[in-house]
Parts: C-alpha cells; structure tokens; sequence
C-alpha cells in the first residue's frame, strides 16, 4: 500500500493500518440489523466504515444492505446514513459530496473534511446504476468513494440473476432444468477492470475480499485519502443465494482468490499492484482449480464435468491471454500482433 499523501482536495488523512492489532476498536456498524448469518456484506458495511471513522456519511442503494440494515425502528448505523434509490449510488455520491462543496464554499457550514460513501450491491451498481457510477468517476473536483459489495444476485428481492452472477450459477431466473441444464450462459462483468479502463482521471480502483480484513480497509483509507472519485468492488460471499453452510463464508472469499477467480488489485494513476495471493499467482504460485470453490456450493450444484472445464477454461484466459492477467480483458499486444501479422 502506498503511503498516505494529502492532496490539494483530499478529505482526510487515514493512515494504513500497519497490521491487525493496530485497527481502531471503534464500530461504527455495530447490531441492530437483520441480515443473514455468515452474510459478508454486513461485514464489509463494518469494515468499510470502520476504516472511515467517524467523519463520514453513508449512502446506500436500494438492496440486502440498505432493507436489512433498516428494519422498522432499527439500525447498526452509528454514522449519519440515506438512502438512495436502486440505480443511483452514482448520483447520490456526487450529490452529496458537491452539496458539501457548495455549503462549505458559501459558509453556511464548517469547511471540514467529510468523507462521502456510497454503496450499492451488484444489482443496482454494475447493472442499474452503471451510468451514474461512471459519470460520478469523472467529476475530479469532488471526493467520493463508490463501493460495490457484490454477492452476485438481486439478493434482496430473492436471488435474480444480475449482469455479476457467475456464468451457470442456479438462481430463481436460471433453475437448471432437465431439458437445458445451463440457462444462465453469460460470463461476468468485469466491473473493476471496466471502471479502471474507462475512466483515466479516477485515481484509484480496487478490489477487495472481506476474508482480507486489513488490506480492505487500507484501500477503502486509500481511496477516500487521494482526492476525486473512487471505486472499490469487494466479491462477498452469501450462504442465502450462493446455497452454502455459512461458517464457509471466509473460506468461499479465500477460494475465490486462490483459484484465481477473483483477483485483489488497486489500480493507483494507471499503476496496477496485485495484493496477497493474487501476487503469489502472478508471480508464478499455481492456481487451486476452480472446481474446489465451485463444488462447495449449492447453486452450482447441477455442474457436469464438462461445465466444470468450460468454467476452469474461461478463467485460465483471464490470466494466460488478457494484457494485464485478470484485470484487463484486451489479447496481450504480442498475440494481437501475430493475428496481424498473419493477416
Ligand atoms: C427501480 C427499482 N426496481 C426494482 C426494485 C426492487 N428491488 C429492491 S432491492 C432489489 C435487488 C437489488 O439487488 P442488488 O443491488 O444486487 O442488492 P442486493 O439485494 O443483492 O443486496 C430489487 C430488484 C427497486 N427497489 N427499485
Ligand atoms: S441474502 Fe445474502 S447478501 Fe442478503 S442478507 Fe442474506 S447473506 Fe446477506
Ligand atoms: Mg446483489
């Protein structure tokens, strides 16, 4: 992790937490909310706001983290909270944070740093919300973070398939049947690589794992230290619509690593740096297959051997052809000028 640097326009500064003993004892999520056992968005809304502190406002799209969180008359929030609706944790963001701007220009508050979250699940952020998401991730001159807790279903509304749900997976859109036992053929979106790529004055993208604790909320310090806009996408395992016993939850999120599915990167200025085992991976450690992380679970239950390969293919590309392995999707320049070439 780079070290902490104050910008003309950053919010405050956060330093890394240099190792688990050294993370504030601090809640700022604590109980008061409904969500499932062994459900890792509730523990990354922790995390993420733990990392943050005090000075902070929440804002969340419609979904598991903002219905559960807010049952009647209960909440965990201790930090100030709103919610927004289902596609627009881009807006609100922005909103927000130029709301902020314009009082504090005008002296109708404090000029003081805040720090501005918001949330959105896999749903309403790569789905719904992608436009807001990415017009927010232009406007430099204002600070936000927008994370994405993706647990890869419209969980809230009862496990519909959304443009993160991983190719084949059993959800209440795509129930394997006899006649057809893939319905759900569409591979992911590469939600972080696309929000790398495509805006070049975001100066920070990452990737994060709950089953990381500590390196999750160095990013989530990092990306509300740098100044303008910023993204994170955190893969969180749910027993409810992954069909799983939820003591594996933590085990789900290492897998998802290990096996190469899900890589931890941040993207600083254009510069991209692998973390953890991802870094193993890259620098030569092999990958565990992805049956092992598949297999534990309910909603791929129905895989044939043969679903099993076409899924261990499809990541295999992911790292031996992509330009940037299991980041960025472009063939590696030397394989696209050989195709040239050959024309
Ligand atoms: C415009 C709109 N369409 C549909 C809904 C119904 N709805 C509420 S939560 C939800 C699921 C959102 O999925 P996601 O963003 O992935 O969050 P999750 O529930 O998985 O946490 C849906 C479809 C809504 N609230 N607003
Ligand atoms: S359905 Fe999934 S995301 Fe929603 S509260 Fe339950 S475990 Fe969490
Ligand atoms: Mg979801």
């Amino acid at each position: 992790m780079a070290e902490t640097t104050t910008f003309t326009n950053a919010t405050q500064i956060l330093e890394p937490f240099r190792g688990v003993k050294k993370v504030t004892l601090e809640e700022y999520f604590t109980s008061g909310h409904r969500t499932c056992q062994g459900c890792e968005s509730a523990l990354v809304m922790k995390l993420m706001v733990k990392a943050s502190g005090p000075r902070t406002i929440v804002l969340g799209s419609t979904g598991c983290m903002y219905v559960a969180n807010t049952t009647y008359y209960t909440t965990p929030w201790v930090v100030p909270w709103m919610h927004t609706q289902l596609g627009s944790s881009g807006s609100a963001a922005l909103g927000t944070a130029a709301g902020l701007k314009a009082l504090m220009r005008k002296g109708k508050m404090k000029s003081e740093p805040i720090n501005v979250i918001a949330f959105c699940g896999d749903g309403g952020g790569a789905d719904m919300g992608l436009g807001a998401i990415s017009a927010t991730l232009t406007h430099k001159e204002y600070n936000s973070l927008i994370l994405l807790y993706d647990n890869e279903s419209y969980a809230n509304t009862d496990i519909q398939l959304s443009g993160m749900t991983p190719y084949g997976a059993h959800t209440t859109f795509s129930p394997p049947g006899r006649a057809k036992r893939i319905i759900h053929t569409r591979w992911k979106k590469n939600m972080a690589g696309m929000m790398a790529a495509g805006h070049p004055e975001c100066r920070y993208v990452a990737t994060v794992c709950a089953s990381y604790a500590v390196e999750m909320m160095n990013k989530v310090r990092r990306a509300l230290t740098i100044g303008g806009p910023t993204f994170i996408h955190s893969l969180d395992p749910c027993p409810k619509g992954w069909d799983y016993d939820p003591m594996l939850s933590h085990e789900l999120g290492e897998l998802a690593i290990e096996t190469g599915l899900f890589p931890l990167y941040e993207v600083e200025d254009g510069v991209v740096k692998y973390y953890g085992k991802t870094r193993a991976i890259v620098e030569g450690r092999a990958r565990k297959p992805v049956r092992e992380y598949l297999l534990k679970q309910g909603r791929f239950a129905h895989f044939t051997e043969e679903d099993l390969e076409y899924f261990q293919k499809k990541v295999d590309e992911t790292w031996e052809k992509w330009e940037i392995p299991a980041v960025i999707p472009f063939r590696r320049l030397d394989a696209t000028r050989a195709a040239l070439d050959t024309k």
